[in-house]
C-alpha cells in the first residue's frame, strides 16, 4: 500500500460523477460504498490508486470512482492489473469483477494470481450468476439452480469454492463478507489494502433481477470466521464446516511474492540481438 497520505478527504470525493445503472437493490451499490470508504478511512491519494476490472455488472465498478481505473476485459482484470502492478509498485491496485468474470473465463488468471501473492486485493462480487447477460448460471451457482432457461434443470456440477480455490493456490489474505454488512465489509477493504500481498475477499451481493431469493440472504450469513487463521492448513480444515454464509477474514499470512527479474537491455540494438535466431 502507498504510504503518502492524502489530505482529509470525504468518501463522496472518491466517486466519480458517473452514475451507476445497477438495478435498484443491487449488492453491488453497498460495494462500491465500502470501497469508497476505505479509501477515505486510509487517506489514499486519488492520483496514486487504481482500480482494474474486467466486463460485467460489477465489473462497471472502475467507472464510478475518482481513482484512476481501467475497465478491461472479461475474464482479464488480474492480468492487467498485475501488469500495472508489477510496473508501477508504488501504486495501491485493486481488482474487482463479478464470479463469472473471476472464476470462470478468468479461472485460469485468478489461480495464478493468488501463486504470484502480489500486492493487490481482489474482490469479487458474487452474485452466483451471470447478471449482465440476463442470467446464466455462474461456476458458484448450486448444481439444481433451475431458474437460466440455458440449464433448465441446474448446471448440474458443484459449484466452486472461491475460499478454498484462493487458499490452496496461495493468496496470503483470504475474507468473505457480505455487502449487506457495509461496515465490517470497508473494514475488510482496507485491511486488505494494508495487507502486503494478495488479497482476495469474496463479497455475497445478491442480484436482485435474476436471483430475487438473494434478498433473504441477510438471515442466512453469520460471523464465523472470527480471528484469521495464520496457518493456511488451519484455515483450509475451517473450511470443511462453511455453509457458504460464514463471513469473516479466514486466513491472514505475511509471505513471499512474486519478484520478475529485472534487466534493462542496454539498447534496442541489444535486445534484437536476444532475440536473434
Ligand atoms: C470474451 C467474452 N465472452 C463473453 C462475454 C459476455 N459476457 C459479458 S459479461 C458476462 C458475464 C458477467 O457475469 P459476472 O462476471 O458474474 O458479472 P455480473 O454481471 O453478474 O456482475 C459475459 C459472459 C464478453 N463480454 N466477452
Ligand atoms: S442484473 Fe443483477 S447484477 Fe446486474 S445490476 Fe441488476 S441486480 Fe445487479
Amino acid at each position: 500500500m502507498n504510504q503518502v497520505l492524502a489530505p482529509e478527504l470525504d468518501f463522496t470525493d472518491y466517486k466519480s460523477d458517473v452514475t451507476p445503472v445497477w438495478c435498484p437493490g443491487c449488492g453491488d451499490y453497498a460495494v462500491l460504498s465500502a470501497i469508497l470508504k476505505a479509501l477515505a478511512a486510509l487517506r489514499l491519494p486519488r492520483e496514486d490508486v487504481a482500480l482494474i476490472s474486467g466486463i460485467g455488472c460489477s465489473s462497471r465498478i472502475a467507472a464510478y470512482t475518482s481513482v484512476y481505473g481501467f475497465h478491461g476485459i472479461h475474464g482479464r482484470a488480474l492480468p492487467i492489473a498485475q501488469g500495472l502492478k508489477l510496473a508501477r509498485p508504488e501504486l495501491t491496485v485493486l481488482c474487482a469483477g463479478g464470479d463469472g468474470d473471476g472464476f470462470s473465463i478468468g479461472g485460469n488468471h485468478f489461480l495464478h494470481a493468488c501463486r504470484r501473492n502480489l500486492d493487490l486485493t481482489y474482490i469479487v462480487m458474487d452474485n452466483a450468476v451471470y447478471g449482465m447477460t440476463k442470467g446464466q448460471a455462474s461456476p458458484t451457482s448450486a448444481a439444481d439452480w433451475s431458474e437460466s432457461k440455458l440449464t433448465p434443470e441446474g448446471p448440474g456440477v458443484a459449484p466452486l469454492q472461491p475460499l478454498d480455490l484462493a487458499l490452496t493456490a496461495g493468496a496470503s489474505h483470504v475474507a468473505r463478507c457480505f455487502s449487506g454488512k457495509v461496515q465490517a465489509l470497508t473494514q475488510t477493504i482496507a485491511e486488505a489494502i494494508r495487507h502486503p500481498g494478495f488479497s482476495f475477499i469474496q463479497v455475497i451481493s445478491p442480484c436482485v433481477t435474476y436471483r430475487p431469493e438473494m434478498r433473504e440472504y441477510k438471515t442466512l450469513v453469520h460471523e464465523s470466521f472470527t480471528e484469521p487463521c495464520t496457518d493456511r492448513r488451519e484455515a483450509r480444515r475451517r473450511l470443511i464446516d462453511d455453509d457458504g454464509f460464514s463471513l469473516g477474514t479466514l486466513f491472514k499470512s505475511v509471505e513471499p511474492s512474486y519478484k520478475p527479474l529485472r534487466h534493462e537491455p542496454e539498447s534496442l540494438d541489444a535486445l534484437e540481438r536476444q532475440f536473434s535466431l
